[in-house]
């Protein structure tokens, strides 16, 4: 069977993350997002023939977590035109039925399985208690898709499109024939719409957790997600006078020096340093090669390869990429005075993030200089240089100097 994973968006509203690493490699756990569906896609189907579409262009750093993908064809989307232009890339095939992933999708293994088992054609339908923000599927007395009515105050059902479709290949000869859609892409959900006029496509239900990840605390999300659901299991080295409650997961190499308290779930990954005397509260995740030094704490954050909080710091609620460096005593706020929901700049839009307690997202490779504060929300963008003694209240672009 082919498989298709669409990795070639542009990524905009997950800034200062996507600004050194495409969107699908987020991580989750100690994978990215995209090797954790390439693992469960494979541990289901047999033989798999996998194309997973990039962009044409991309930032240098790019290359580097494409060219991880191992059995995978990599096909290049000429004019970042939409989900169905990602598709029009694909080679034509004579294999009876493709999978179709949207490779910033976020689900169960079961959910994925459920899908794929289905005879003939079927997509993934997950039931949400807010449909108008989504595609809100139009679903037939007997299970079968109608059609997709995008983001609509009056959505016909509380059941959305899940970006995953397990169809017969004939498929991508509609995807051939779209037109261009109001919003300027050609969109597959367009192709499905016509193909369902003439096949059945039956709309696998889901309840379980779900996610398309396209906002920054999403990561934190998701990963919360797969941490309430992780067994315990250290195979790092715990130094003596070293306190663990709960489900924690240290990988080999790691290290636990003495005087820190883990209260789980928490996930330190290969070769983390973690003390001594630091403090890591629930949904934590440090992806691999991350120091956390003496008197830090850390709550609720992903913190991404390489990054080092060595000294006096706290991070709560909170993104922070690969080779960051925080001077000691960088702290961040993650609650407000009137304890209001946090908002956050997308693509330009001022947005609520649903989230009372929301720390800051830094990209990746940015330094902070001593007793740096950073308040709720602020985005830090990647490779910026925060001054000493700054206060943080505003967004710091790519790459600026940030003397407050
Ligand atoms: P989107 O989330 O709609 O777009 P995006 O990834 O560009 O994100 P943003 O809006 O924040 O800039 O994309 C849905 C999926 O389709 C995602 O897996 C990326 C993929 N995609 C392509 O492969 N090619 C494209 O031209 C587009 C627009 C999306």
């Amino acid at each position: 069977m082919k498989v298709v994973l669409l990795a070639a968006g542009k990524g905009e509203r997950l800034e200062p993350i996507t600004h050194t690493r495409p969107k699908p490699f987020v991580p989750v756990l100690g994978e990215t997002l995209i090797e954790r569906n390439l693992r469960i896609v494979k541990d289901i189907v047999k033989d798999p023939d996998i194309f997973v579409v990039i962009p044409e262009e991309y930032p240098r750093e790019y290359e580097n977590f494409f060219s991880r993908l191992q059995g995978v064809r990599l096909v290049k989307q000429g004019e970042r035109k939409g989900t169905g232009g990602a598709l029009q890339y694909i080679p034509k095939f004579s294999d009876d039925e493709v999978v179709i992933f949207y490779g910033d999708v976020y689900t169960t293994r079961n959910s994925v399985e459920r899908l794929i088992s289905e005879p003939g054609n079927a997509m993934l339908g997950i039931e949400v208690p807010n449909p108008s923000e989504y595609g809100s599927l139009q679903i037939d007395g007997e299970g079968n898709l109608r059609g997709i009515v995008e983001k609509s105050p009056n959505p016909p059902s509380k059941v959305i499109n899940g970006g995953i479709y397990k169809l017969s290949s004939s498929i991508l000869d509609l995807v051939d024939s779209l037109e261009i859609s109001p919003r300027g892409e050609y969109e597959f959900t367009d192709a499905l719409t016509a193909f369902a006029k003439t096949h059945k496509v039956k709309v696998v239900k889901s309840n379980d957790f779900w996610r398309d990840v396209g906002k920054p605390w999403d990561v934190i999300d998701i990963n919360k997600a797969e941490l309430d659901s992780i067994p315990g299991r250290i195979e790092g080295e715990l130094e003596e006078n070293v306190k663990i409650v709960g489900k924690v997961i240290i990988e080999e190499g790691a290290k636990v020096l003495s005087g820190t308290r883990i209260e789980g779930p928490v996930f330190i990954g290969k070769n983390c340093v973690v003390g001594p005397n630091a403090y890591l509260r629930p949904y934590t995740l440090l992806t691999g090669n991350v120091k956390i030094g003496s008197f830090v704490e850390i709550k609720e954050s992903v913190v991404m390869e390489g990054t080092k909080i060595p000294h006096l710091s706290y991070v709560g609620d909170s993104v922070i990429s690969e080779d960051v460096n925080f001077g000691a005593g960088t702290l961040v706020a993650n609650l407000r005075f009137d304890e209001k929901e946090v908002f956050m700049n997308i693509k330009g839009k001022r947005q609520g993030t649903g989230r009372k307690k929301m720390g800051t997202v830094v990209g990746g490779h940015v330094r902070t200089g001593i007793n740096v504060s950073i308040l709720p929300g602020i985005k830090i963008g990647a490779y910026a240089m925060i001054y000493p003694g700054a206060v943080v209240n505003r967004d710091v672009n790519r790459g600026e100097f940030y003397k407050g």
